[in-house]
């Protein structure tokens, strides 16, 4: 049996780290956010899927988590004075990343089979997959119009005030073929879904059809971990795009956002007020330290997230 585990870019990959600290390969596979995928520069960029990858090969930037670590920038100098475009940073051991997928897509490789291929080389041996291999663009309805999400994100640093999210692909976007064999095959025991920003890393995954089919099966327990903590995300625009579609950043909103797909939700001690509120949405919670910054953390919170799951690790190993 596998444990399927949901999430987008940096903060997702740490619990996903424990994870897969815990289970070995064939008990877990990971699916990752392509909705944030783009091509920059010719080359087919997937940040979410490359932030995971370099986070179980141990191999990123610790200070940024995404790209590599310890990268070096001649390309993006020489690149900035021929007067090319420098405000999306790539590394030049991350180029040879995007250079080496842009050339299997155009083999006619689908994303799946890349990204094993990827993942492999870097020394990773559980199963990354990108949630589909079809295409899917998250677009950022703003002030200033429709936005393809690195413009958004990276290009203008998430200030435009955001109106919503669409993801476009999606609706006729099939899982990966890895993840539907596993759902076919019912071998899927629980499903985790880390703490990405769910309005913008997590969505487009839920919104393939089936996935979010599958999400929504009774007996498959769905366990999250809130990524607001005391009303603030950890990292990146959450709380800012929560107020700006009208949500109070809080983990009560988080399990109202999730309340059709998840049984449990893992909320911080900083939180621990609202989980009478919680409750009465029909989501249990549990209250645990859920700010991750050493491995002990991630692989502490990844065993409290298995147990309430209903994966006793100790009897795997
Ligand atoms: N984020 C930034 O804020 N600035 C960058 O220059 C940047 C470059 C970059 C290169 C490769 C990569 O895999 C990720 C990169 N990111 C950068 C992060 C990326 O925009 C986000 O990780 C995701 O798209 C959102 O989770």
């Amino acid at each position: 049996m596998t444990v399927l585990a949901i999430t987008g870019g940096v903060g997702g990959s740490k619990l996903a780290l424990g994870l897969s600290k815990l289970l070995s390969p064939d008990r877990l596979i990971i699916a990752v956010n392509t909705g944030d995928d783009f091509t920059h520069l010719g080359l087919r960029v997937c940040p979410d899927l490359d932030t995971v990858m370099y986070t179980l090969a141990g191999m990123e930037n610790p200070e940024t988590g995404w790209g590599v670590a310890c990268d070096t920038w001649e390309t993006m100098s020489a690149l900035e004075a021929l007067g090319g475009p420098t405000w999306f940073r790539l590394g030049n051991r991350d180029i040879a990343t995007h250079l080496e997928r842009t050339r299997r897509l155009a083999a006619g490789e689908p994303l799946s089979k890349v990204t094993a291929h990827l993942a492999r080389s870097c020394g990773v041996k559980h199963r990354i997959v990108p949630a589909s291999d079809q295409n899917i663009s998250t677009v950022v309805e703003t002030p200033l119009g429709q936005l393809p999400f690195q413009k958004y994100f990276v290009e203008l640093g998430c200030k435009p005030t955001v109106q919503g999210f669409q993801f476009v692909g999606a609706e006729n976007a099939r899982p990966a073929p890895a993840l539907q064999t596993c759902f076919d095959k019912g071998e899927i025991e629980a499903v985790i879904i880390c703490p990405s920003n769910p309005y913008v890393s997590i969505a487009p995954i839920i919104a393939i059809p089936g996935i979010r089919a599958f999400l929504r099966k009774p007996e498959v327990p769905v366990v999250s971990v809130s990524p607001i903590v005391g009303g603030k995300a950890l990292k990146g625009p959450t709380a800012k795009i929560m107020r700006e579609l009208g949500i109070q950043p809080s983990s009560l909103a988080i399990a109202e956002h999730y309340s059709d797909i998840v049984s449990k939700l893992f909320i911080d001690v900083a939180d621990e007020n609202q989980v009478e509120q919680i409750a009465s949405l029909g989501v249990e919670t549990t209250v645990s330290r859920t700010v991750m910054t050493t491995i002990a953390d991630k692989t502490r919170l990844a065993r409290d997230v298995l147990v309430q799951a209903g994966i006793n690790i100790d009897q795997i190993d």
